[in-house]
């Protein structure tokens, strides 16, 4: 999973950046958490590409971990992609850097600088969006001016394709971004120009350290997946000493860090769910969109699994908790042969059996 980050200059993108990818670790998984946490690149490169690669938290590969003892546990990744700006005349080469993202986070500034205006939640928020937009209708119409040009000499045009277009076409042409069209953002005619506002979104308020309270802007936040984020706060805390962080959560009224609140909430936008795999000492975490056919989720550990599925071995990660081993889960019946096209359940821990 890629989660683009984007905003106005000075909306604190790089800050969020680095709240995300350097926060502390929550209690326990210390140890693994530390190998898996990097962000490339380092203070002094503001103009290039950063990109963060974090695990995602899951209190339950504890549990298993504990349950198996396996050599290693490994998490499941999110990448954060903070696209740079060195060298880059209008915004175009940074659109395409984020094509390939599943997701974009709209960082948007909610505190006060001085000399600056205040803060325009919903104006900024505008902005931004309108050049996503803008945009994807360049690409449309270009396409659909070449698509002219070879009816013209006619030469065959994909119609459905064509079709979809033109819908898309009407959207943006009334500043509709596709992702409120679920059919459009979804078309497979239409995957390959990766369109930038049909890419879900997670708009986030940085706000002042005092305020955690998602701001007044218009109705965005009944229209879109809003979320607020102290920014300059959490990127202190992220450098902090775990000692040092828990005095300063409590001051503060933090829960939960900054990087397991937007993992979570990037996992409910994008319809994500995890299922596991237990292998010669590896308790390993592997994400899927929900609804995933267990065949699919077998081509994301491997073609070969995919290709040669037989069948899944499948127990949720309660009934084996309840059970206490997979032995007894076993004896209980609560180990299920499921098939291609059975949809994998989030905690689903899978054995996947197949022919090479
Ligand atoms: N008060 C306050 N300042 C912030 C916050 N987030 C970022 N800033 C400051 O705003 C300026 C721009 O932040 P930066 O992360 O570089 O923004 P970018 O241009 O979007 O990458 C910097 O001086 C930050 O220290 C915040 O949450 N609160
Ligand atoms: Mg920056």
């Amino acid at each position: 999973m890629k989660l683009g980050i984007i905003g106005l200059p000075g909306s604190g993108k790089s800050t969020i950046f680095e709240a995300l990818t350097q926060s502390i670790l929550p209690e326990g998984h210390k140890g693994e958490f530390e190998a898996l946490t990097q962000s490339i690149l380092p203070e002094g490169h503001k103009g290039e590409n950063r990109m963060g690669t974090i695990p995602v938290p899951d209190p339950r590969l504890a549990v298993l971990t504990e349950m198996y003892k396996p050599k290693r546990t490994i998490y499941a990744q999110v990448e954060y992609f903070l696209p740079g700006m060195r060298g880059q005349k209008k915004d175009q080469k940074i659109w395409n850097q984020v094509r390939d993202c599943d997701a974009l986070i709209h960082v948007i500034r909610n505190f006060s600088v001085y000399g600056l205006e205040k803060p325009r939640p919903y104006h900024d928020f505008q902005a931004m969006d309108q050049e996503l937009i803008f945009a994807d209708l360049v690409v449309v119409e270009k396409k659909l001016e070449s698509v002219e040009l070879d009816r013209r000499r006619n030469k065959k045009t994909p119609s459905q394709e064509i079709l979809l277009l033109n819908q898309c076409l009407k959207h943006l042409e009334n500043e509709t971004p596709l992702r409120k069209c679920p059919d459009l953002a979804s078309a497979h005619h239409l995957r390959g120009y990766a369109f930038l506002s049909a890419k879900p979104m997670l708009v986030m308020f940085n706000n002042e350290d005092e305020d955690d309270a998602i701001p007044e802007a218009a109705d965005l936040t009944s229209t879109e997946n809003c979320t607020v984020i102290r920014g300059k706060l959490e990127q202190e805390l992220a450098q902090m000493s775990i000692e040092e962080a828990e005095e300063f959560l409590s001051e503060f009224n933090i829960t939960a860090s900054a990087m397991d609140r937007v993992i979570k909430q990037s996992y409910e936008l994008l319809g994500l769910i995890s299922f596991f795999t237990v292998v010669s000492d590896e308790v390993k975490a592997w994400t899927v969109k929900k609804e995933t056919p267990a065949v699919d989720a077998a081509g994301v550990i491997h073609t070969d699994m995919q290709k040669g599925f037989i069948r899944a071995e499948v127990i949720s990660y309660e009934d084996l908790i309840t059970a206490g081993t997979y032995h007894e889960a076993r004896k209980k019946g609560n180990v299920r042969l499921e098939g291609k096209t059975y949809k994998v359940q989030d905690g689903d821990i899978i054995t996947f059996r197949f022919n090479v």
